[in-house]
């Protein structure tokens, strides 16, 4: 990005002396945006192109920090969840332009995921109750790691609404498995993962039974309700969770909400936040104080200290028991072998962030003003001193005093919700009700990379508005980068054109390559798919994705596909009885073969095989009538399977504007009654 930067200012002064037209930007730091500085010191052009359109030094600052010219690649990539869409979405950064959504519990006809093909079977494994549900409410995604940094082979997503976790290949940005919690309904903090990607992490949310059997909430929320935190197993050579290998542990009916993973020092260890530990079971209608209020009561909740690599072993000797076919660490065992541990956490708190190195654990309090920092090696001190009449939990489980486990509190503002760091120890909060990204030193070993006091507020920068997470630029690994944090804010309000009732998110590109006070406002980018949570950006250049499918590639399998053709002359129609197999080739700009007659009620396999291998070269496969359509990328084979249950003349077609002759990239499936 450096290099992009000097590059536009070193142009732009390069004009300046060409017109010889006074001192070129960037803005001094310190300007108020909105001012209207004028655009003296641009080029004559662009001067009175700033002039006409009112732009001030900031603005022209930000332009010049995130305008990219045609053919220019951003060096940043963001994966930020879609929200309610149930889909990711891959972001250039400072562009900020869309580059793709992947589909990934929702059907998405541009990719051809959902209407024939390999994305039906996908979409199949996440039934629930065995009812197909096409649709996720995406919230974290996590993208695979190699020694606390992002590889860029993997990214994983959780479904909070249906407690299902996706995995999506990098090779071809595309989603490859999904599985369903057998016993969770709902979940949230996922998915993050440990250090090297050995465990997808799924945390809960709204505690229920296992395998969300019936229990009467009024009489039975203490005894049969239950959180549960689940290690999804992860195998890098199948690219696949491993169900097998996976195993689950059992928590209290508290409402177990964000979490994050130990690294380095720290590593074997996970960390989350709760709500409800007062077990507050709502019930308004009756007089009950209602959940929100419920749930608020107590000064402080439990932050869940988890020794992940020590319930590993637990799973390892057997010390589970199967529910719902899940290998589960009972509570009482997970105690008496010091799995888990609690400490007091500030009013309703948000957010586990674990600091690059690893040392400290960062939590917000949607109702204190504070963010608190909790020490490892604290934590440790507090484990180890614990003795026979320490305190606990109503189940159990050992509390350790929060003088004892917490390094630090910073008075932040209103509303703080979740951190990201950089390199140059700061670490940002978003405030949700003061509607501001808060940047705040930290102390102990990053002391050293600031020229302010350890543990104190910096700058509170307005966002518009309502910020819930943020993302910062490799911001969840062991070396952040700086330069950017993305706020992700709820509520947009009158910063785009009125589209109705129903307003886009808002993405806002903040600038945080200077110290100081010195971070901007960048960017504003709409998004109006749903509502997106949690986005995390990696460094364009590790990731390492095809640019076309070696030819013959089953995508779902990333694999040779056994019915792929080589040539259009290997096109052919099998009958044999009912069954009719189909190979048909796809080129540039045909299909082979063109007329496909079928009897009605034949059950019907139809390999298509794009054989190009030029890039960009997709075809479409269309069958009006028949609910299909799929994307055939070059190299990629594609099987669609159907019963003929209804005759009539049905012309299929290409849906991607493929060449010049498109149009006629069509043929005819004549089923005869
Ligand atoms: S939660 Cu959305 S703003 Cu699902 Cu990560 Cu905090
Ligand atoms: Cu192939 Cu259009």
């Amino acid at each position: 990005m450096k290099k992009l930067f000097l590059l536009i200012v070193l142009t732009v002064t390069a004009l300046v002396v060409v017109t010889g037209c006074g001192n070129p930007v960037p803005t001094p730091p310190g300007q108020q945006p909105g001012g209207s500085n004028g655009a003296s010191g641009l080029p004559a052009d662009a001067a009175s192109v700033a002039t006409e359109r009112g732009l001030s030094q900031d603005d022209i600052y930000a332009a010049l920090k995130t305008f990219t010219p045609s053919g220019q690649l951003d060096p940043y990539i963001m994966f930020a969840s879609g929200g309610q869409g149930g889909q990711v979405l891959v972001v250039g950064v400072p562009s900020m332009r869309i580059l793709k959504l992947i589909s990934v519990f929702t059907p998405e006809p541009w990719q051809g995921y959902g209407f024939g093909g390999s994305g039906d079977t996908i979409l199949a494994q996440g039934k629930v109750n065995d009812k197909p549900v096409l649709w996720g409410d995406t919230h974290h995604p996590g993208l695979s790691e190699t020694n606390g940094e992002y590889d860029g082979q993997f990214l994983f997503i959780n479904d909070k609404a249906n407690a299902r976790v996706a995995v999506i290949d990098l090779r071809d940005f595309a989603t490859k498995q999904i599985v369903k919690n057998p016993l969770s309904l709902t979940d949230h903090g996922g998915s993050f993962v440990t250090p090297n990607t050995d465990y997808i992490i799924e945390g809960p949310q709204y505690a229920a039974p296992f395998g969300w059997e019936y229990a009467d909430i009024t009489t039975d929320y203490n005894e049969k309700y239950r959180g549960v935190m689940t290690l999804w197993k992860f195998d890098r050579t199948q690219g696949r969770i491993d169900v097998a290998q996976s195993f689950a542990l059992e928590l209290p009916p508290y409402w177990q909400d964000l979490c994050d993973a130990g690294k380095k020092g720290s590593d074997g260890w996970l960390f989350c936040n709760s709500i409800n530990t007062e077990l507050a079971i709502g019930g308004i209608e009756n007089g009950n104080p209602p959940f929100e209020a419920g749930t608020s009561k107590n000064d402080t909740d439990y932050l869940h200290i988890i020794n992940w690599k020590k319930a590993e072993e637990l799973f390892k000797a057997g010390k589970t028991e199967k529910v719902k076919d899940m290998a589960l660490i009972r509570l009482d065992t997970a105690i008496k072998e010091g799995v888990v541990f609690f400490t007091p956490e500030p009013k309703s708190p948000h957010g586990a962030d674990v600091t690059p190195g690893g040392e400290y654990v960062v939590v917000g309090g949607k109702l204190d003003p504070h963010v608190t920092i909790y020490s490892f090696d604290k934590i440790q001190k507090a484990i180890a001193a614990l003795n026979d009449s320490s305190p606990k939990d109503a189940y159990g489980i050992p509390v350790l005093p929060l003088d004892a486990t917490m390094e630090a509190q910073v008075e932040l503002g209103l509303g703080p919700l979740h951190t990201v760091y950089d390199d140059k120890g700061y670490a940002y909060t978003s405030l949700f009700l003061d509607s501001v990204v808060a940047r705040w030193t930290l102390g102990g070993p990053y002391q050293s990379l600031h020229a302010e006091e350890p543990w104190t507020l910096v700058q509170k920068l307005p966002v518009q508005y309502n910020i819930g997470h943020i993302a910062a630029a490799e911001g969840d690994t062991a070396s952040p980068d700086g330069n950017f944090v993305v706020a992700l804010n709820k509520w947009s309000i009158d910063r785009f054109a009125n589209v109705g009732p129903l307003l886009p998110q808002n993405f806002q590109l903040v600038d945080t390559s200077r110290p100081g006070d010195q971070m901007k406002v960048l960017y504003d980018m709409p998004i109006g798919m749903a509502e997106p949570h949690y986005a995390q950006i990696i460094k364009a250049d590790k990731l390492k994705p095809w640019e076309v499918y070696p030819p013959g590639t089953n995508a779902e399998t990333m694999q040779p596909d056994p019915n792929a053709i080589s040539a259009p002359d290997q096109a052919k129609i099998v009958r044999n009885g009912n069954k009719v197999e189909i190979w048909t080739a796809v080129i540039r700009s045909h299909f082979t073969p063109e007329h496909v007659k079928l009897k009605k009620g034949d059950q019907v396999t139809w390999h298509f095989s794009n054989l190009e291998q030029t890039r960009d070269a997709t075809h479409g496969f269309a069958l009006p009538g028949y609910n299909v359509n799929l994307s055939l990328e070059p190299g990629k084979t594609e099987t669609l399977e159907f019963v003929a249950d209804k005759d009539g003349t049905f012309a299929f077609y290409c849906t991607e504007f493929c060449s010049a002759l498109h149009l006629e990239m069509a043929g005819y499936m004549m089923v005869e009654p």
